[in-house]
């Protein structure tokens, strides 16, 4: 059957508050609430593509969610071409800025407009980007946040058998670096030593600390360091990646594939992680995977792991994948985790259907 081709209708963007099981608890917020945006956006043709958002802060769903009606209205009876839509989205928000909010609205309008048109191919997306359907390889980030070393144990166990996976991230920055050290000490005699385990500071650290601080964990076989300092500070970064043996991770910051660039320029970092709704969706995705591989430069996701699994399948230099299971409550089919593997249903697009009972019973009003 022939793909048709799409005409945008309109966007319905619905605000909601879910719980967390476990609570971001890091060094520069804490985060008990996980606001998100659900995305529809809707066709002349009948196929809705879908996406979604987790921007962090709740306040900020009462700025994007008219945004993203907004794009709607504006970009209503174009064609659904997702590379001329994130063009015409960006120039239309230009003028408050190409970054912050205006970009994750872009973002968000991307993520779905790609998943209309390999819905529309009755294609997942992997495959509609060029790519196969497969396993990822995944990390769980679902927990170690900031808490005492000695729950930090239990908890590091758990999160291993949750889906035997072989990589967990633990959150740094405690008030003293050796509470640091004793946290990663009782997780790595936990897990044992083949686990891969990458350590966030979430920007927590002024330079001078992030040097002492990461010079002190340097010899212990971290997969990364990530974020140590405030994420903009690129010669901070480039001075602590030429210093240390560990790989310097940063990126889930970066707005739009320019940054990438930017950083890979001036030498800050050995890793990339990109986070969907700052580096301008799927389109922002490929973009900026291009800049990375052309350098040789490890890519991991950050979020957004319905997505992140599609994409990292036609990723040049991919890494690993950072496994949340967030957006679980008010999925009708969430991912399956299996052997440290994300694995990619058969099904069009990203596969993501909202389970209409749970939606209504965190929508914000
Ligand atoms: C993170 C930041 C914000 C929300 C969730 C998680 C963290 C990560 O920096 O890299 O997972
Ligand atoms: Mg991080």
């Amino acid at each position: 059957m022939a793909t048709p081709s799409l005409t945008l209708r309109g966007i319905t963007a619905r605000p909601i508050l879910l719980k967390l099981k476990r609570p971001v608890v890091a060094r520069i917020a804490t985060l008990a609430d996980w606001p998100m945006i659900l995305i529809d956006l809707h066709t002349e043709e009948g196929i809705t593509g879908r996406a979604y958002l987790e921007p962090y802060a709740t306040q900020s769903l009462k700025y994007l969610v008219p945004a993203l009606h907004d794009l709607g209205q504006l970009l209503k009876g174009h064609k659904l071409a997702p590379l001329e839509l994130y063009a015409a989205a960006r120039r239309s928000l230009h003028f408050v800025g190409y970054q912050g909010l205006a970009m994750i609205a872009v973002s968000g309008l991307d993520m779905a407009a790609w998943d209309a048109l390999a819905r529309a191919a009755e294609m997942p997306l992997c495959r509609f980007l060029g790519g196969s359907v497969g396993p990822v390889k995944s990390y769980n980030s679902n927990g170690l946040w900031l808490s005492k070393p000695e729950t930090l144990v239990d908890e590091a166990i758990a999160l291993r058998e949750e889906g035997g996976f072989a990589g967990l991230k633990l959150r740094m920055g405690r008030t003293q670096v050796r509470e640091d050290l004793r946290a990663l000490e009782a997780i790595r005699g936990a897990v044992g030593k083949d686990m891969a385990l990458m350590v966030d500071f979430n920007q927590g650290l002024h330079l001078g600390e992030a040097l002492q601080r990461c010079h002190a964990i340097d010899d212990l076989g971290l997969e990364w360091i990530e974020e140590p300092i405030v994420y903009d500070n690129l010669d901070g970064y480039r001075q602590l990646a030429a210093e240390l043996k560990t790989p310097l991770q940063i990126g889930e910051n970066f707005y739009g594939p320019r940054d990438v660039h930017m950083a890979l320029q001036r030498q800050a970092c050995d890793f990339i992680m990109p986070d969907f709704m700052r580096i301008g969706g799927i389109t922002g995705w490929m973009r900026a995977a291009a800049i990375a591989g052309a350098a040789g430069i490890p890519v991991s996701t950050h979020l957004y792991p319905e997505v992140a699994a599609h994409v990292m399948r036609v990723t040049e230099t991919a890494h690993w994948l950072e496994w949340q299971d967030w957006a679980d409550p008010i999925l009708q089919q969430p991912y399956a985790i299996k052997d440290g593997m994300l694995h990619i249903p058969e099904r069009p697009g990203l596969g993501l259907d909202w389970d209409e009972t749970a939606v209504k019973a965190h929508l914000m009003q």
